[in-house]
């Protein structure tokens, strides 16, 4: 999967309650996406709060509680950020499987919008040159904050379907 294709989404957060989950493996590039979402956070007007996780394996349960799953309020959006890189053994498979799934579900037994910010990649120059980062060529933080606000406005406009 490349970049190309990506919309350029602007959306007025203004009122919304946006959670940011996340993970803390390596941290430089794990730095880039956080700036990028607080960057896209503090543009689309949204409040927002973080929390920070171990590892992108606990990234759903994170972002259940912040959905509302076990009480409390549920946030409007949430926007999970993870670095996971190829090593040597079949645990990457696992760790992204895990993250991948587990927010999807998250996301769609809730009905409120996870931004998908969890990196895949097989060696950390793939992971900087997505991060944001001064010279990277994307920045996948603010599209996964750009991505959750826009589908809680989105969400909005539709009716309940008890889900
Ligand atoms: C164990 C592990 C490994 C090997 N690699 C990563 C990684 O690249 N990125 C990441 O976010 N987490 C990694 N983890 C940690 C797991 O996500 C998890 O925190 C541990 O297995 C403990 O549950």
């Amino acid at each position: 999967m490349s970049g190309a294709g990506a919309p350029k989404v602007t959306v007025d957060g203004t009122g919304l309650r946006v959670v940011v989950v996340a993970a803390s493996w390596h941290e430089r590039v794990m730095d880039g996406l956080l700036a990028g979402a607080r960057r896209a956070l503090a543009e689309s007007g949204a409040d927002w709060t973080e929390v920070r996780v171990p590892g992108s394996f606990e990234l759903p349960v994170a972002a259940a509680r912040a959905a509302g799953v076990g009480g409390g309020p549920a946030a409007d959006a949430v926007v999970a950020l993870g670095v996971v890189i190829r090593g040597g053994t079949p645990h990457f498979e696992y760790v992204c499987a895990a993250a991948t799934s587990g927010l999807t579900d998250v996301s769609v037994r809730t009905g409120v919008p996870v931004g998908f910010g969890v990196l895949t990649c097989d060696d950390e120059t793939q992971a900087l040159d997505r991060a944001g980062l001064e010279g990277s060529r994307e920045d996948k933080g603010a599209e996964a904050v750009e991505a959750a606000v826009a589908t809680a406005v989105t969400l909005r406009s539709l009716a309940p379907t008890g889900v």
